[in-house]
């Protein structure tokens, strides 16, 4: 399984130009039978020094990164929620992405059309999000139509789901995003309906030059210069002085939005390979990642932080120290860790 971040924003912010940028890099598909095959869906390796460290002592014929995939979704513009554009086929595809990406144009160009005029990425993000408020706030007036109906039989979940919608209902109503109000009780009817402002969000200044915010939560990256340097080897980039790229830090950040974890197989050292997990779960699903057998038979783990095992110099020599720990189905998998599985 992997996750998905959607890339969105106005016409003409550079959500190409960055999607272009970060499938630069070719990835062995064969790896990820899972991925979703279609142009507009890249997969980018996620940058991992880690899993070159315990490559480095562990010596094995292949290094699999794990990755994660960036969806280039075009066609959102004021009012796409009542169809303009491509409107309601644009949200549908941001239902189906775990984490939103958000450009907003701090570039200035005048043969570039701004569909809003001016340059003014704050009101740019603000159209943005009033979109997907706007849809959220549809998709919970469908339901609560239908909530309403089932308490009238006397239905007491269908009562309880109605309380909680109400509240979702009145934060949209304030043009808020869920994502910041959400309460647990929340939890499972915004997964069901996978409403668009309970998503993760990540917002890119697109900038032409110096940066003009320095806001927390806000990354401002040159995408004209990205497009650039990702056609460009390390020694040209050095060679012509050009400051180094941000997407490897953005494919992070994306990365820890979806709250993962990355955890390690090193199988008996011919691949070591990096998975990617939701952070709390156990050791079965982690297995589950891997191979469903792992899942399905889990007898139990054995396990050492990635750090350790470099320390030790090898798996052998891990065991002989008695480093690595023997878990069971209920341990939780943390971030970093070596894991073999026993089935
Ligand atoms: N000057 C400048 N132009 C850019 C920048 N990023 C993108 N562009 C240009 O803006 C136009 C639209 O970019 P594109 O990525 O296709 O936008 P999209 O509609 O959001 O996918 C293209 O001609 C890009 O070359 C940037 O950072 N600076
Ligand atoms: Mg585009």
């Amino acid at each position: 399984m992997s996750f998905s971040i959607g890339i969105i924003g106005l016409p003409n912010v550079g959500k190409s130009t960055l999607f272009k940028a970060l499938t630069k890099q070719p990835v062995d598909i064969s790896n990820y039978p899972f991925c979703t095959i279609d142009p507009n869906v890249g997969i980018v390796k996620v940058p991992d020094e880690r899993l070159l460290k315990i490559a480095a002592v562990i010596n094995p014929q292949k290094i699999t990164p794990t990755i994660i995939e960036f969806v280039d979704i075009a066609g959102l513009v004021k009012n796409a929620h009542l169809g303009e554009g491509l409107g309601n086929q644009f949200l549908a595809r941001i239902r189906e992405t775990d984490a939103i990406c958000q450009i907003a144009r701090a570039f200035e160009n005048e043969n570039i059309v701004h569909t809003e005029g001016r340059t003014n990425p704050k009101r740019d993000i603000e159209i943005i999000n009033k979109e997907l408020i706007m849809k959220d706030l549809e998709t919970i007036e469908k339901r609560l139509e239908k909530t309403k109906k089932e308490t009238k039989s006397g239905n007491k979940e269908a009562t309880r789901e109605l309380e909680i919608l109400n509240k979702i209902h009145e934060i949209l109503k304030r043009d808020k995003m869920i994502l910041e109000y959400e309460t647990a009780e929340m939890k499972q009817i915004i997964k069901e309906l996978q409403l668009l402002t309970a998503k993760p969000m990540i917002y890119v200044f697109n900038v032409s030059e110096q940066p003009i915010s320095s806001e927390e939560n806000i990354a401002s990256i040159n995408l004209q210069l990205e497009s650039e340097l990702s056609e460009l080897a390390p020694e040209e980039i050095k060679e012509l002085e050009l400051p180094p790229s941000k997407l490897n830090e953005l494919i992070k950040t994306c990365y820890q939005a979806l709250n993962l974890i990355t955890f390690y197989t090193v199988t008996g050292g011919k691949e070591t390979r990096a998975w990617t997990l939701k952070n709390g779960l156990k050791a079965p699903q982690a297995g589950g990642v891997v191979h469903t057998d792992f899942e399905k038979n889990f007898i139990r783990v054995e396990v050492i932080n990635w750090q350790k095992l470099v320390e030790a110099g090898a798996w052998s020599k891990a065991r002989e120290k008695g480093r690595l720990q023997t878990e069971g189905k209920d341990y939780i998998v943390k971030d970093g860790d070596v894991i073999e599985f026993k089935i």
